[in-house]
């Protein structure tokens, strides 16, 4: 029997998740790439999920205010910005934009600092509230070949549209402990699929066909979370007044935890640095 939003599949899609990741599940060696390509179009065809289960009774509505308080800042790099690596597209043609260059996205750092891509977000504070989710999507692109954005903040139960925007075959594989995991084709421009997750963890995106695309959704139960932009700022809005856990979160960089006290109408500013040392 099926629960809500289960694929049918989900067996198949769990296998071929647990056998292509033999450094992560005990060293097993990888299917052969004929039966992973099966198995690929195999989930390109499997029946899409239900929409998410609808709200507890009682979630505070996504669109509702429940305080006026700002925490907001930069989360900075400490440390000599160090280049981005070139991405080298030569096995897809299609890829390749004339006169640009692909940087690697892992690790992107402002001039004067600016961490880019880090993600923030209240980890204590929220006493027992339960919210319900935005009811517009949340898109990631594949442009370019390469994912758009590439650190995509959802809330738990949030859809969201994976979009292919390339004239060439990518997929979408999401690489998970919690939350159920898939594995879908993406054939050409103009496809789209619908998928969401149900419990806050970072999610790992990948596509198989090109090695160097991937992406992160971190999934939270609220709404009180950002992506840092290109200057490594962030806001965090209409909190009620309390003392908070900030955390920020960054692929290559980790975690960085910072008890914050904001009151009613207050915009407490927050900065938060890494020191530069690059743990995986
Ligand atoms: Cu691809």
């Amino acid at each position: 029997m099926t629960g809500p939003g289960e694929l049918t599949s989900v067996k198949a899609l769990r296998g071929l998740d647990a056998s292509d990741m033999p450094s992560l599940r005990g060293g097993r060696a990888a299917l052969p790439a004929a039966t992973m390509s099966c198995l690929v179009l195999l989930c390109g065809c499997a029946q899409e999920p239900a929409e998410p289960p609808p709200p507890p009774p009682g979630a505070i509505p996504a669109e509702q205010s429940i305080g006026s308080a700002v925490i907001e800042g930069r989360v900075v790099f400490d440390g000599a910005p160090p280049p981005r690596r070139p991405i080298r597209m030569s096995s897809e043609a299609a890829c390749q934009r004339p006169g640009t260059e692909a940087l690697s996205e892992d690790l992107i750092v402002s001039p004067d600092g600016g961490l880019k891509n880090a993600y923030v977000h209240i980890t204590s504070g929220l006493g027992d509230r339960v919210f319900a989710p935005p009811t517009a999507p949340a898109v990631m692109d594949q442009a370019g070949c390469t994912f758009v954005p590439h650190v995509l903040d959802v809330q738990a139960d949030q859809v969201i549209e994976f979009a292919n925007g390339d004239p060439v075959v990518h997929n979408v594989r999401a690489i998970g402990e919690k939350n159920r995991l898939f594995n879908v084709s993406m054939p050409g421009k103009g496809k789209s699929v619908r998928r969401y997750f149900s419990v806050p963890e970072v999610v790992k995106i990948r596509c198989d066909i090109h090695a160097w695309m991937s992406a992160f959704i971190p999934v939270e139960s609220h709404p009180f979370h950002r992506v840092t932009g290109d200057d490594g700022s962030f806001a965090l809005r209409g909190l009620p007044a309390g003392q908070y856990m900030v955390e920020v979160w960054h692929e290559k960089l980790g975690t960085r935890q910072q008890t914050v006290q904001v009151a009613e109408g207050e915009t407490r500013k927050v900065d938060i640095t890494f020191n530069g040392r690059t743990t995986p």
